[in-house]
């Protein structure tokens, strides 16, 4: 899998790596962008998402990366079509004068495909094949975005991998989760960490703890055991990190060096 990846990167000119902006931290891969710096490729981080996020924290998110990993951000919302013109625009300056490929790469449910979209945008149906792909397999193809921007039309997909909670940030397939109920704990719990308000918000329910939000959502939704009558919790945790994937459900944090203002006027 990742394999095919790095086939990809060694084909294209500009990698963009596509990460969540409410968990930029966690659905970065280092192990990607070293690859793309030993091969001297341009790496550009995209920040999607962006619309569940307020615009000041964006933007301390995009400094930081910048300052720290000297890795050019930009901060977008591909389903909303925001910021895409500035991707696009950043795109062509790092490839500067000439033509080139660019990849989209990201672990599962970032929003590659999304972007992909975006890019096409209303140009999709005068997209053309780029001249030399004749070559390449069937299945991945490049597309014009631009005078002389090409994109591959297939992101390079990250297996997730890590811890538990790591993997489900990292948009692991609720279906393949062997305990849904234990994977959706810790996501809960993450994202009461950051927003204790955003789940009530979102089912519109009042709960007193995650078990109690398991069974009112599953009684709310219907999901009831025909023999045992009791509420399948299984399907209320897949629905949360469905929709946490999905980009329902809202919560941010801030970067780690850089403060909020109350904390900082504090000092
Ligand atoms: N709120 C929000 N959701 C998004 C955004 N981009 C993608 N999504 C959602 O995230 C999910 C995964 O998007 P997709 O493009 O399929 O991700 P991929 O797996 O990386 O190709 C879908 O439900 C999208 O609708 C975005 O900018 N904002
Ligand atoms: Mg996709």
């Amino acid at each position: 899998m990742i394999r095919s990846i790095l086939a990809l990167i060694n084909k294209s000119d500009v990698i963009i790596e596509v990460l969540d902006s409410r968990e930029p931290d966690l659905t970065r891969s280092r192990k990607i962008e070293n690859f793309v710096m030993r091969k001297k490729k341009r790496l550009l981080i995209v920040l999607n998402k962006g619309d569940l996020i307020p615009l000041e924290v964006l933007q301390k998110w995009k400094e930081y990366i910048e300052k720290n990993d000297g890795i050019p951000t930009v901060y977008i919302s591909a389903t909303n079509h925001l910021g895409t013109k500035i991707l696009r625009d950043k795109i062509k300056e790092l490839l500067a004068k000439r033509e080139g490929k660019a990849l989209l790469v990201g672990y599962p449910k970032t929003g590659k495909s999304s972007i992909i979209n975006a890019l096409k945008g209303r140009h999709s149906a005068t997209t053309s094949k780029f001249p030399m792909s004749s070559g390449y397999t069937k299945a991945v193809q490049l597309f014009r975005i631009d005078s002389r921007l090409y994109v591959w039309d297939t992101p390079g997909i990250i297996p997730p991998d890590g811890n538990e909670l790591e993997r489900v940030i990292r948009g692991i397939n609720v279906d393949k989760l062997e305990d849904p109920v234990k994977a959706a704990k810790l996501l809960f719990d993450r994202i009461q960490e950051f927003n204790t308000n955003t789940i009530k918000e979102i089912y519109g329910l009042d709960f007193s703890d995650f078990y109690d939000f398991l069974n009112k959502l599953a009684l709310k939704r219907g999901w009831i055991y025909k023999t045992s009558k009791e509420p399948n919790i299984d399907e209320a945790a897949k629905t949360l990190i469905r929709d946490y994937h999905d980009g329902k459900i809202i919560y941010y944090s801030y970067p780690p060096d850089v403060m909020t203002d109350d904390k900082s006027s504090s000092i």
